[in-house]
């Protein structure tokens, strides 16, 4: 067979975009079959004042698109954002894979990731407390190669066949479609309640991972273990795992809930504003590695979706890096219409029988076949690989591709048997040939049945803040549920992972923790089953913990990209607010000016400046620090805003840093509650009577590296 020479690098995807991109800048207006449009405005009718005639086909065709704008948005994760970049393996990793596109290091494999939330609609708040979506895909010359992930290394349910029970019971109930992208609800809780393994799965969407800073600040799993396949065929078990480099972050539930209203694209804005502001967001990618003859050393089930390798078992090796460095160019065009599966898959790669990731195989193609109505779906711009594509497949709906010849067969003599099939030497894909030897049942494996042990480890591994929080979250979710018997059942499964955690939920509930340590609480039984085969393993009473599982302690990463607030006013001391806007500009923060009223600022020396934001569209939750600076006339215009007082109130509970110099400390007097003593006096307050202090900006920027100073928090545990 000729070889053929497969595109390679990330310009010829950009190219081939380029290539279905319309731009109407300096051109007429035309109807779809380009026939120049002379009158825009009416439509044909008889006399000015008559009936519309039928006969408008421009009219008709207008509309009649329009009526046919919106296709079904996704079943889960409908609501998304996403972005192109590159990947770019470190070195060759040609001893665990043969994978094209991890083989040489100065190859950029294009890559389209779209984040995600899963629960809530398309038109749902960014800040939903929920799982995000974290989908790769990888435009290789072998084809493409979907890593379809989420921001939890683990799931709710261990076979796909009780997905479609779980995502009912959290979408909104169905009697009144309420509530909206929220599982603080009584169907999801019902699910869960008698669902003993997702207990681990809740520590995590109750943790503060659920409420993410940014996407950019995610980190990002591919939770089945896959195989990797090496040129010899030897296969090893792989974990794949996402690790941004701007570390992870969360916000506070109580933000996340005001940022709902103020800004419900917010996740989305931030990825967008950072990478036009050429603030490229980049990841590395991990893996897990776990050799074939280890399959069993674990006390848990490497099938099982529901359980994570500790990084002190098995750790992170850091292969490669992703770079998001474009916004797409049109939402629906790309965003919307790109279709993610994990059977897009290149040599060198391959599955478990992870009864997750098998039931997933099927469901993607079935969903895309729905969403984008046919099978032509790989021939949409953002869906097509970068390698050729050639086979017998014909016709469809929408189909683009004009194949020529009189073949789509094969084996066929007429086109010389074209197109061939490909040998492993020449990059055809062959299956792991694992071995199966098995009865047909429906049944479960004994070794997923501890659904306690791995929950502990997550609530071992937090700080006591991350505990905190996650006992606020399930007093917060559980306190919004209705039926007495579903908290009570909550509260048996939190008592089986920890007592100190039941008790708080318990407490927060006006509820004693229920004596009966029912660990049969396992409803998702078979009709026939004997359940003993389904009992759940006890908890064993000291689980390890794992520092990868925390937040706490982030790496210190700076504050690039980190939004500012300036709160200012007319008169706002000049030197003070350009040397701080000098400091935090040269360690690539983004800073606005907010006052009372837009337009423009006059300092204390005359000079103007642009003011970015009034307090009235502005609010703390969007920003992670605020500075107040001094100016009698600007502090005193600030002191009579409510929402001045208000802003930096917040931006304390939400356990921000905060500075002020000169007169600015009054605003902060008087944001304070509890005393004034007590918010000067708190961690990541700076302030400082010397309007000019030339200490505070590098302070200021220290305090900011630290995200957020949970001293100034009630500690529940
Ligand atoms: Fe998905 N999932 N999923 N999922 N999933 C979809 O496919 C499904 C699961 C994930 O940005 C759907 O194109 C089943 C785990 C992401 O376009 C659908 C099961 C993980 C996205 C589907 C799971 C994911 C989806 C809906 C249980 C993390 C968004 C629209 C067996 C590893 C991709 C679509 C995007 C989307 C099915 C469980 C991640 C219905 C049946 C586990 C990131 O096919």
């Amino acid at each position: 067979m000729p070889k053929e020479t497969n595109k390679t690098n990330t310009n010829d995807k950009l190219e081939e975009l380029d290539q279905n991109r319309e731009d109407s800048t300096g051109q007429f207006l035309t109807t779809n079959q380009g026939l120049r449009v002379s009158d825009d405005q009416n439509s044909l009718k008889a006399g000015p004042r008559g009936a519309t005639l039928l006969e408008d086909f421009i009219l008709r065709e207008k509309i009649t698109h329009f009526d046919h704008e919106r296709i079904p948005e996704r079943i889960v994760h409908a609501r998304g954002a996403a972005a192109h970049g590159y990947f770019q393996v470190y070195e060759s990793q040609s001893e665990l894979t043969k994978a094209g596109f991890l083989q040489d290091s100065s190859l950029k494999t294009p890559v389209f990731v779209r984040f995600s939330t899963v629960a809530g609609s398309r038109g749902s708040s960014d800040l939903a407390r929920d799982v995000r979506g974290f989908a790769v895909k990888f435009y290789t010359e072998e084809g493409n190669f979907d890593l379809v992930g989420n921001n939890m290394p683990v799931f709710f349910i261990q076979d796909a066949i009780k997905f479609p029970d779980l995502i009912h019971a959290v979408k909104p109930e169905p009697n009144n479609e309420i509530p909206q992208a929220a599982s603080a609800h009584d169907t999801f809780w019902d699910f869960i309640s008698l669902t003993p393994e997702s207990m681990h799965m809740i520590m995590w969407t109750m943790s503060d991972r659920a409420i993410p800073r940014s996407y950019r600040m995610m980190e990002g799993f591919g939770v089945h273990t896959f195989r990797f396949i090496n040129a010899d065929g030897k296969s090893r078990f792989v974990k794949f795992h996402w690790k941004p480099l701007l570390g992870v972050h969360s916000v506070v539930w109580d933000e996340a809930q005001l940022i709902s209203g103020r800004d419900p694209d917010f996740h989305r804005r931030d990825l967008w504003d950072a990478i036009e502001g050429g603030a490229y967001p980049e990841w590395e990618l991990g893996v897990q590695i776990v050799e074939e003859e280890d399959e069993h050393k674990f006390d848990f089930d490497l099938l099982d979706s529901t359980k994570l390798i500790p990084e002190e078992l098995v750790p992170v090796q850091r292969i490669g890096k992703m770079t998001l460095n474009r916004n797409p160019d049109n939402y629906f065009a790309e965003t919307e219409q790109v279709a993610f599966h994990l059977g897009h898959l290149v040599p060198g790669l391959d599955f478990t029988n992870d009864p997750l990731l098998q039931g997933r195989l099927f469901s993607y193609t079935d969903t895309q076949l729905k969403r984008l109505g046919g099978p032509n779906f790989h021939e949409i711009p953002i869906n097509r690989p970068i390698a050729p594509v050639h086979n017998g497949q014909r016709d469809g709906h929408m189909r683009q591709t004009i194949n020529v010849g009189r073949t789509s067969y094969g084996p066929n003599a007429i086109n010389g048997d074209s197109p061939a099939q490909a040998g492993q030497k020449e990059g055809g894909f062959t299956n792991y040939p694992e071995r199966i030897d098995a009865n047909k049942v429906r049944a479960r494996s004994k070794s997923f049945m501890d659904h306690y042990n791995q929950a502990k480890l997550f609530w071992n591994s937090q700080s006591d803040t991350e505990k905190t929080h996650l006992i606020k979250a399930l007093r917060f979710e559980l306190g919004k549920v209705v039926v007495d018997d579903i908290r009570n059942r909550m509260l048996m499964h939190l008592a089986q992972v920890d007592a100190t955690l039941a008790k708080g939920v318990a407490e927060g509930l006006g509820l004693d923790v229920p004596s009966s340590n029912d660990v049969q609480l396992n409803k998702s039984v078979p009709a026939d089953a004997n359940p003993a085969d389904y009992q759940s393993v006890p908890a064993k009473a000291t689980v390890g913990s794992s520092a990868a599982l925390s937040m706490a302690n982030p790496p210190k990463v700076g504050i690039k990209t980190r939004q500012v607030a300036i709160l200012a006013a007319d008169g706002v001391d000049a030197s003070a607010l350009n040397a701080m806007k000098e400091a935090l500009s040269a360690e690539k923060a983004i800073i606005a000016i907010i006052a009372p009223r837009l337009g423009m600022l006059k300092t204390s020396t005359g000079e103007t400046m642009k003011i970015d934001a009034s307090l009235q569209t502005a609010a703390s939750v969007l920003f992670d620090a605020v500075y107040v600076p001094g100016g009698k006339s600007s502090v005193k215009s600030l002191l009579q805003e409510d929402e001045a007082i208000r802003f930096v109130h917040e931006a304390f509970m939400h356990c921000k840093a905060i500075a002020a110099t000169g007169e600015g400390v009054e605003l902060l007097k008087a944001a304070a509650t509890g005393g004034a003593e007590k918010l000067l006096d708190s961690d990541g307050v700076i302030t400082s009577l010397d309007a000019t202090d030339a200490d505070v900006p590098s302070q200021f920027i220290e305090a900011i590296g630290q995200h957020r100073f949970w001293s100034r928090e009630k500690k529940l545990v």
